[in-house]
């Protein structure tokens, strides 16, 4: 018999929420690593966390993302950021979203464990 398809969940979310989502993957049986990275527009430190896990426990994983990870809104000075700061002559902060997560599920061609 076929082992049932494998997903790779990819999930980008800021650190703080990051913690919280990995003890709650790990709590409920689902195996999660955790890559610090850097998000290009803020450049502010997030963490990109890869779960693989079977194709009927993806929706699961999903809602457990949801739960723990939460959007708002923040306002940023515009000098801070990077593409637009340099010489920027507005001095209003723009808002943009930070908290919440981006989710990629992406199929696996193969997983072997050696
Ligand atoms: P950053 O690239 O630092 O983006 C942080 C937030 O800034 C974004 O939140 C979005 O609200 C805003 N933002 C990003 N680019 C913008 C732009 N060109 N103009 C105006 N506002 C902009 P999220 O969309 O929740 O993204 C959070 C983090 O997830 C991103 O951090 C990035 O690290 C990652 N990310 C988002 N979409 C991605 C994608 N399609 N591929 C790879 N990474 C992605």
């Amino acid at each position: 018999m076929q082992p049932p398809p494998l997903k790779l969940v990819v999930v980008i979310a800021s650190d703080s929420d990051a913690d919280r989502l990995m003890r709650r993957l790990v709590e409920q049986g689902y195996p999660a690593t955790k890559i610090g990275s850097t998000g290009g527009f803020l450049r502010r430190g997030n963490a990109t966390i890869l779960s693989g896990v079977e194709e009927g426990e993806v929706e699961a994983v999903v809602a457990t993302i949801r739960a723990e990870c939460r959007a708002r809104t923040e306002h940023v000075p515009l000098q801070a950021l990077p593409l637009f700061g340099e010489g920027a002559v507005l001095t209003e902060p723009v808002e943009v979203r930070v908290g919440g997560a981006i989710v990629f599920v992406v199929a696996v061609e193969r997983f072997e464990k050696t």
